[in-house]
């Protein structure tokens, strides 16, 4: 079936090209250069709505105004290589893409591209993995999205915004003191980590200002569900050798309130990243655009971070109360003794998670951040989270 919608878009392009260039030498190199869109087709349409999306691309391709517009992607994708890069940043119709000898260029996605992800509120975010054409020295054309391997994304009436591609972990920075650590928060962002199938790593900074020994149970708790916690100081140094290894070849979300020190960490991690960073920040300050789209910062080392205005509030959009539990690696096993299908582990009398909690099986701090997240699901944490 797809092989078949492949070729008859194929079909499209070569039509339209003989029609172009009716002696066009259609060389091997052409023909592999062209398999790059093709895949991209078939991928793309094969997501939902076959055979009406298929006509609607073909619709499309057809149509588009400029009439070269194919016979102009085919000669492009001719006259030049194509590049394989990840997508830095996505500012409306441009995004800036990062190739492996580390040139950035700007680019637009190719229209055939946009049209064949209509259920996309963007087509492109960053993180996502492309082959572009180079067009100069600086700018070029998108000519393939790959298949994105996890996305973090928020989902509000219903409709899903990926925020960002290709993510590995949400990396949640704390700090011991200054300001104090806050459990619930870590927990809350535990939960989204969950919603969106990523792992998580706790990370508590400015361990150089308490007893370790105090943290302790805290950290027993996380560590028996099988998070990953490390303790930190940026001033001394602790733990980043630890966190440098975590992070390498990876791609991490960092999360955090203010002053807890994830500026300095990143800076601990690998010089010059907090200048980049905060080059960004201050363009943002200025506020050409209030910048709500991710924003990837690859490492010196391998992998990357990233920032994510998008969920610096955190809260858990469109989580019913029954879904909750299954976020909480720790209560799901309870929830599911739990005799009452729907049961909210929080009014009913009989409750195999409230049974838990009563004789110390389960954490009942753990419990309360459960309790009030399904109170409020969409009330967001005090203190926000800001930017790295
Ligand atoms: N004692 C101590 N202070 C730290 C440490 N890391 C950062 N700080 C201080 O905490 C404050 C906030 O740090 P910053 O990196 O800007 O935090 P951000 O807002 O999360 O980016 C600054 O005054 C830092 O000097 C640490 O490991 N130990
Ligand atoms: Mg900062
Ligand atoms: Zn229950």
């Amino acid at each position: 079936m797809a092989r078949k919608k492949s070729n008859k878009v194929r079909i499209e392009f070569r039509k339209k090209h003989q029609s172009q260039a009716r002696d066009a030498d259609l060389t091997s190199d052409y023909a592999s250069d062209r398999e790059d869109i093709d895949t991209v087709a078939s991928q793309r349409v094969s997501g939902k709505g076959e055979q009406t999306r298929h006509r609607t691309v073909k619709g499309n391709l057809i149509a588009d105004e400029g009439s070269d517009a194919l016979g102009q992607i085919d000669l492009d994708v001719n006259a030049q290589r194509t590049l394989s890069g990840l997508v830095l940043k996505v500012h409306g119709v441009e995004s800036i893409v990062q190739v492996a000898d580390g040139r950035i260029f700007r680019c637009a996605v190719r229209r055939v591209l946009k049209n064949m992800a209509t259920d996309q509120r963007h087509v492109l975010v960053a993180g996502d993995q492309v082959m572009l054409q180079p067009e100069g020295e600086a700018q070029g054309w998108i000519v393939r999205i790959e298949p994105r391997r996890s996305t973090l994304s928020r989902t509000s009436k219903q409709r899903r915004h990926v925020m960002v591609a290709n993510v590995d972990q949400l990396l949640i920075v704390t700090s011991a003191a200054q300001p104090s650590i806050k459990p619930n928060l870590i927990d809350r962002v535990l939960a989204t980590a969950e919603q969106n199938h990523l792992d998580a790593c706790i990370c508590i900074n400015k361990c150089d200002l308490i007893d370790a020994s105090a943290l302790q149970p805290l950290i027993g708790t996380y560590a028996q569900m099988g998070y990953r916690v490390v303790m930190v100081s940026a001033f001394k140094g602790w733990g980043i050798e630890r966190l440098r290894s975590i992070t390498r070849n990876r791609s991490s979300v960092v999360v955090g309130q203010s002053g807890v020190g994830k500026s300095s960490i990143l800076n601990a991690l690998d010089t010059g990243l907090k200048q980049r960073v905060q080059a960004v920040s201050l363009e943002n300050q200025k506020g050409k655009h209030t910048t709500t789209t991710a924003e990837v910062f690859p490492l010196s080392y391998g992998g990357s971070m990233v920032d994510t205005p998008g969920v610096r509030q955190f809260q858990l959009w469109d989580i019913v109360p029954s879904e909750m539990s299954g976020l909480f690696r720790d209560i799901r096993p309870f929830a599911s003794n739990c005799r009452y299908p729907n049961c909210s582990h929080i009014h009913e009398n009989l409750c195999a998670v409230k049974d838990a909690v009563a004789d110390g099986r389960l954490d009942a701090r753990r419990y309360d951040s459960y309790c009030q997240m399904v109170e409020s699901p969409g009330d967001a944490v005090r203190e926000d989270f800001d930017e790295l």
